[in-house]
């Protein structure tokens, strides 16, 4: 297995022995201009050097990186080569262009002569379509160039998707024109008391742009029918009272209905089922949602509501899922909503369960899987980046057998969490990161890594098991590679006692 510091590992690493490409001011960079403007950038930020751009070809004798989609191969894959005086990149199509790049990326070196790029043969593709990672960006706030650093982070690593997790009880995080008191009245607070805020439309319009160039698609979430206190400030006819039974006091304030909630308790709020203002209120936020939202998704939530009836609940989540589709998009909910029956054909479900499934959330995630849809992966104790990664971390939660190491984020297999389904029925593989606890990029990047690559490496590679296939000594050696290319960029990571860092 190649020690190359490359993460996720591609599906195929052939280093040709002997063979260097000096990276100098003189290299041309030739082919697609999307691609070569991403590498140029790239480039510059790690080593300085501003490499000269060539629409056509380059002058015969000068080294060359050629960047180009030849439309070979499945889709998001690429082909790299590197030889003495000529690198190039071949993508299936432009997002295969693009993760080229970010590999070519990773295999650039100082040594004693200069910047350098190993010889090799690469040919790589992603195991699973649907590679996301989730800001919760309701407990704290999180703005327009904090959520793009984020998702720049993640689409170097090989990630497709941003999950927005929009709304919850402490606030409610975009404007809409059809119910403007959503921001004007609940949207300023979160945890703790802070400022809170929102995006405007043109906000969101301008994080699903910086995301579709960086090859990632926008899945926004409104929580319902719990994790709706925040609702109630703005529309109350459509809220109902806190569920306090069991509230557990030393758990932080208790939540009054029409006051801001700062606490981080879960599972009391809820929408007022079967009022018809509650129909209309969930019709008016997914039309404009489904409106401002180009991608295929949108998710409606549905974890945690210990406030609503059981049988309430089954007939809230069947109905909005109708909603989604009626709008032309496919609905995801977290796993919980695999109870009601009738959802619209195809949900998509969220497991959101422990490596080792507890209280039915398997069988929960295979009820999706009978309704024609599948399932993304979120196994709360290797993926959700806000538990704590060791005991003394000032930051994160650890409900989840918590504190989450390095290796047991990255020691799971996506076929074995829920048994019955078959990799056919797993769209994905999804990173959530709550932020009760996380209030900047600083605190982000301090959870996410390294533990996001373990993730990335789950949802592109191949799985453990063959010749070509992930291991933990592998990826802990080839992860120590990437510190000086992270640091470059800006990320602050935890320098992980489990890594050996170069
Ligand atoms: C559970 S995961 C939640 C969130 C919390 C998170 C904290 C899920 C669908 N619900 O409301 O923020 O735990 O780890």
């Amino acid at each position: 297995m190649t020690s190359l510091p490359l993460a996720p590992l591609p599906s195929s690493v052939t280093p040709a022995k002997g063979v260097t490409f000096a990276l100098t001011h003189t290299v041309s960079v030739t082919g697609d201009p999307d691609a070569a403007g991403v590498l140029h950038r790239l480039i510059l930020t790690r080593t300085g050097l501003h490499l000269t751009a060539s629409p056509g070809s380059a002058e015969p004798g000068r080294a060359v990186i050629d960047v180009t989609v030849d439309g070979d191969g499945p889709p998001e894959s690429y082909r790299l080569t590197v030889a003495d005086n000529r690198v190039t990149v071949r993508g299936a199509d432009a997002a295969g262009l693009f993760y080229g790049v970010q590999t070519l990326s990773q295999l650039i070196t100082g040594s004693p002569e200069g910047w350098v790029i190993p010889g090799v043969d690469i040919d790589d593709a992603p195991r699973f379509a649907y590679r996301g990672v989730m800001l919760d960006v309701a407990r704290h706030f999180h703005d327009v160039a904090t959520v793009t650093a984020y998702l720049e982070r993640a689409a170097s690593l090989k990630f497709n998707v941003l999950h927005l997790h929009l709304s919850d009880d402490q606030g409610w995080r975009l404007a809409l024109t059809r119910r403007p008191e959503l921001t004007a009245r609940a949207a300023a607070s979160a945890v703790g008391g802070g400022a809170g805020g929102f995006f405007t439309s043109d906000d969101y319009r301008a994080i699903i742009a910086h995301a579709a160039a960086n090859h990632m698609t926008v899945v926004p979430e409104f929580d319902m029918p719990g994790h709706t206190h925040a609702v109630g400030l703005a529309y109350p006819e459509v809220a109902a009272l806190p569920a306090l039974d069991g509230w557990d006091a030393a758990g932080g304030p208790t939540p009054v209905a029409g006051e801001t909630y700062t606490g981080m308790g879960v599972g009391f709020s809820s929408l007022r089922i079967g009022a018809p203002e509650t129909d209309a209120f969930v019709d008016d936020i997914l039309t404009e949602l489904a409106e401002l939202t180009p991608g295929p998704y949108l998710h409606f939530g549905g974890d945690e509501a210990h406030g609503t009836p059981a049988a309430d609940f089954a007939a809230f989540v069947a109905r909005t899922s109708r909603v989604i589709a009626d709008l032309g998009k496919t609905p995801i909910a977290w796993h919980e909503a695999g109870v009601a029956a009738d959802l619209a054909p195809g949900t998509i479900g969220q497991y959101w369960g422990l490596v080792s499934p507890t209280d039915g959330a398997d069988e929960r995630a295979r009820a999706f899987v009978a309704g024609g849809g599948r399932v993304i992966l979120s196994p709360a104790d290797a993926v959700y980046l806000d538990m704590k990664p060791a005991a003394d971390s000032p930051l994160g939660l650890t409900w989840a057998n918590g504190p989450t190491s390095l290796e047991r984020a990255y020691s799971w297999e996506p076929c074995e969490i829920v048994p019955g389904i078959s990799e056919d029925d797993i769209l994905g593989v999804e990173a959530p990161l709550w932020t009760e606890t996380v209030r900047d990029l600083d605190d982000i990047d301090a959870l996410a890594f390294p533990r996001v690559a373990a993730a990335a490496e789950a949802a592109w590679s191949v799985p453990a098991g063959t010749a070509a296939g992930r291991t933990w000594e592998s990826f802990r050696k080839r992860v120590g590679g990437l510190g000086p290319l992270w640091t470059t960029l800006g990320i602050r990571f935890p320098a992980s006692p489990e890594v050996s860092w170069t």
